[in-house]
């Protein structure tokens, strides 16, 4: 009876998934003319292995990251729950409808992970796994129920390196309820698979210690290879190439039989096992493959009673039950209208019945009943939310020189010191850089997690470290191999734990500046699911000096200003950092419901993650300030470190680890202009978003709507320079210029990869006391030129 359900569903979903897909395409109105997509030809692949999985093996504590081109199938199967409406599947890649790809920000349904950068949600499921582990093993966890952590994979998926990146690191993890079922239909985007790559697959897997199942024959081929003249029929499917394969499905069932007569026809058996088939029967015996048969699928995942990590290989047909099936160009193919309307009668759904959920079904009652049991689906969405954490005060340290690396460190030395919710709820990780970037002291007194406790051997063998390196399951820190891609999948994963699993955690991941670039894509999806952790890349830019200029970063400040979600700072003192912190950790517990797009002109209230780019170079302090502006200022992005005059004609402007040379040179040019400013600016990234927020706040009718960095630089004369200043891509700051018209002089560093110390590559960029000297003398000779020009020509005038 069960099985009967699932096959309704399944037939169900791939006709909602493709009429949605179609009347996207051909019956809404298109008001640009562009191709609105979606896959049909994938969806089809899916909807015998989602319909087993969501309908039968999974239970609500079982998260799912759908392979993105399947999320018609997704939405089509919450719209069959009556979970989702038909104006949104009627609006299904269009503003406010159902989205191209399942996305836990954009869709109202209940999505797991967001997936569309394939290789993506494959590698979170693992690292949610290890996560939920991290969870369990806590005092405060322990009530968290196990769920399995899935991901719906294409094969071509598997060429992204981050599949196997992840692998090896779950190997290290002893990770285990992750499923990863392999959608192989042997197709890419661009063409057929090469033969043989199952074998490969297997044995990959195998060698991480993953279960392998594969499924390759469904319950009517099995029972086919019963009869007479099966073990023949079988012989020449396993030796059929996967091209042959696909094109003889895509020419249907006379096409089949002609070409397995001509291979196979002469042996009495295997004839009269065709001969009893019609074509029709045919091409349903060839193209039923394990991973297109419900019934084998809803067996094998319930076969499974371990909680070992296990590959499903699902042989499947791409565009599967549809005019489209096998073709090698059907990746982004639609049915047309005359093949849609004849595949309608195919399917029995009558006209004007297209959307009618239950159209079809012969027993509307008995189904409804048996969703409504659906184990997975009783419990509702399954969104979490845990109590925020309360930040306690936090203790500076007092150096009179220190980095903001240094001072990064020593800070969560002091929360690993206290008894607080906090401190139990942090947990750190970082790419084989944790010593190198200072997390060393947090990891000795907190320790690394392991599900099993081992101790340090150097430790037991008494020889000197500083560090100790002992495993046990209270431990709090991750440790990651080098890897990056798996760095901002496990915060993807951490950061949602509240959401997951309804148990929130603070997650903070350390990673040298330069390679944020290299796991950027995780990061970008980590913080498009809204995923909440801090990120510190350090250290950064040229000041790093000696230690390699293959080390250098110049862009992360852009990508900290341009990425969504991510509020990005760059101090230069420690007071400022202690301020950035205890902010950070509120605004990453602050509740992000929803899309944060749409709620608010400022993105403060919603939260998110945040990123500081920290440096090795000791600064002199300035003693510790505590007064509220202060605060504010480095909160919304800058303050006055030396307020401008009514006279100014200068403001330099600096960010970050170059501090002392802004402050130096204003300190030279300042004994000549008594009135020029310099700003200290905290968090370009924040400046920038107030600006262009306000600005749209105001265009909206909002006219009170003014921004921190608006406020800050209006008061300046209209000839007033300002000179910009940072160890990284001048464009960072350079805009700062355009916020209330005056003119602007933007260093920082254009070029990568020349070693030096630190003074030497100042002053080759021109970013030392002396070079910003230089350069404000002569914007400020320009400046007068340019005055005496505007007066000359208005004396004229
Ligand atoms: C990182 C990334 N690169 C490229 C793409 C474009 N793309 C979307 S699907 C696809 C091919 C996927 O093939 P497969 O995984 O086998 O899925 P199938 O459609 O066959 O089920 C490609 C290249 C993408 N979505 N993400
Ligand atoms: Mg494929």
């Amino acid at each position: 009876m069960a099985g009967n359900h699932l096959k309704t569903i399944e037939q169900r979903l791939l006709w909602l998934s493709h009429w949605m897909i179609h009347n996207a395409n051909n019956l809404r109105d298109k008001a640009d003319g562009l191709k609105v997509g979606g896959h049909q030809a994938s969806s089809a692949s899916m909807v015998s292995i989602m319909t087993a999985l969501y309908f039968s093996a999974l239970r609500p504590e079982d998260r799912v990251a759908v392979k993105p081109h399947a999320s018609p199938v997704f939405h089509a199967m919450h719209y069959l729950m009556g979970r989702l409406d038909r104006e949104r599947m009627q609006d299904f890649r269009g503003l406010g409808g159902v989205q191209s790809y399942p996305s836990r920000t954009k869709d109202i349904d209940d999505v797991d992970f967001s997936t569309g950068s394939v290789g993506l949600g494959v590698g979170i499921t693992a690292f949610a796994s290890i996560v939920q582990d991290f969870i369990q093993a806590k005092a405060w966890g322990r009530d968290l129920a196990l769920g399995r952590m899935i991901a719906l994979v294409g094969d071509a998926e598997l060429d992204e390196g981050n599949v196997y990146e992840c692998l090896q690191e779950g190997w290290k993890h002893d990770l285990r309820n992750c499923w990863w079922i392999i959608d192989y239909n042997r197709q890419s985007l661009d063409g057929v698979v090469r033969e043989g790559l199952w074998q490969r697959i297997e044995a990959i897997f195998q060698a991480f210690g993953w279960d392998v199942v594969v499924l390759k024959y469904g319950a009517l081929q099995r029972a086919a290879f019963e009869e007479p003249g099966g073990d023949t029929l079988r012989d020449w499917i396993d030796a059929c190439p996967n091209q042959l394969y696909s094109a003889l499905t895509f020419q249907g069932g006379a096409v089949w039989r002609k070409r397995l007569m001509d291979d196979l026809g002469d042996q009495g058996d295997v004839t009269a096992l065709l001969d009893r088939r019609s074509d029709d029967d045919l091409a349903t015996l060839m193209e039923n493959l394990g991973g297109n048969c419900v019934e084998s699928l809803a067996d094998a995942f319930d076969t499974v009673d371990h909680d070992r990590p296990t590959c499903f290989l699902a042989y499947t047909i791409k565009g599967w039950g549809t005019p489209l099936a096998g073709h090698k160009d059907n990746h982004a193919g639609l049915m047309n209208r005359t093949q849609m309307a004849a595949w309608q009668t195919h399917m029995g759904v009558a006209e004007g019945e297209e959307w009618d959920p239950f159209a079809t079904v012969s027993d509307p009652l008995s189904l409804q009943s048996f969703l409504d049991r659906v184990p997975f689906f009783l419990p509702g969405p399954r969104r979490y939310h845990d109590d925020v954490l309360t930040i306690p005060a936090m203790d500076l340290p007092s150096d009179r020189e220190i980095s903001t690396q240094m001072g990064f460190g020593k800070i969560l030395d002091d929360l690993s010191k206290s008894d607080t919710d906090l401190a139990r709820r942090i947990v750190t990780t970082s790419p084989d850089v944790t010593v190198s970037t200072n997390l060393g002291p947090w990891v000795n007194r907190r320790k690394l997690f392991g599900r099993t406790e081992l101790s340090d051997t150097f430790q037991a063998e008494r020889i000197a470290s500083t560090q100790k390196w002992t495993f046990a399951p209270d431990g709090q820190h991750i440790e990651l191999g080098i890897a990056e891609m798996n760095l901002f999948l496990l915060l993807g994963a951490a950061g949602l734990a509240h959401s997951l699993f309804g148990k929130r955690l603070l997650p903070i991941g350390t990673v040298y500046d330069p390679f944020v670039v290299r796991g950027l894509d995780a990061l970008n999806y980590a913080c498009y699911q809204d995923a909440r952790f801090m990120i510190v890349g350090t250290p950064s830019g040229v000041t790093l000096a000696p230690e390699g200029g293959a080390h250098q970063s110049i862009g992360t400040p852009l990508i900290g200003m341009s990425q969504d979600g991510l509020a990005a700072f760059e101090p230069a003192f420690l007071d400022e950092l202690s301020v950035i912190m205890h902010w950070a950790f509120d605004y990453m517990q602050r509740d992000g419901e929803g899309d944060p797009d749409e709620r608010t002109w400022l993105r403060d209230e919603t939260g998110g993650s945040v990123y500081l780019r920290l440096s090795t170079r000791p600064v002199e302090q300035p003693g510790i300030r505590r007064d509220d502006g202060f605060r504010q200022g480095t909160i919304d992005g800058a303050y006055w470190w030396r307020e401008p005059g009514p006279n100014c004609d200068l403001v330099i402007a600096y960010q970050g680890a170059v501090a002392p040379e802004a402050i130096a040179a204003a300190g030279l040019i300042g004994q000549e202009r008594r009135d020029m400013g310099v700003l200290a600016v905290t968090s370009a990234d924040r400046l920038n978003a107030g600006w262009t927020a306000a600005q749209r706040a105001r265009s909206r009718g909002n006219r009170a709507a003014t921004s921190h960095v608006e406020q800050l630089l209006s008061r300046l004369p209209r000839h007033c320079a300002v000179l910009t200043v940072i160890d990284g891509h001048p464009a960072t700051l350079s805009w700062l210029g355009a916020v209330a018209g005056h003119r602007t002089i933007p260093l920082g560093v254009e070029h990568f990869g020349q070693t030096g110390t630190i003074s030497e590559l100042y002053r080759h960029f021109g970013i030392d006391r002396d070079g910003i000297v230089h350069a404000a003398r002569g914007a400020l000779q320009t400046g007068a030129e340019v005055a005496d020009q505007i007066g000359r020509f208005v004396r004229v005038g």
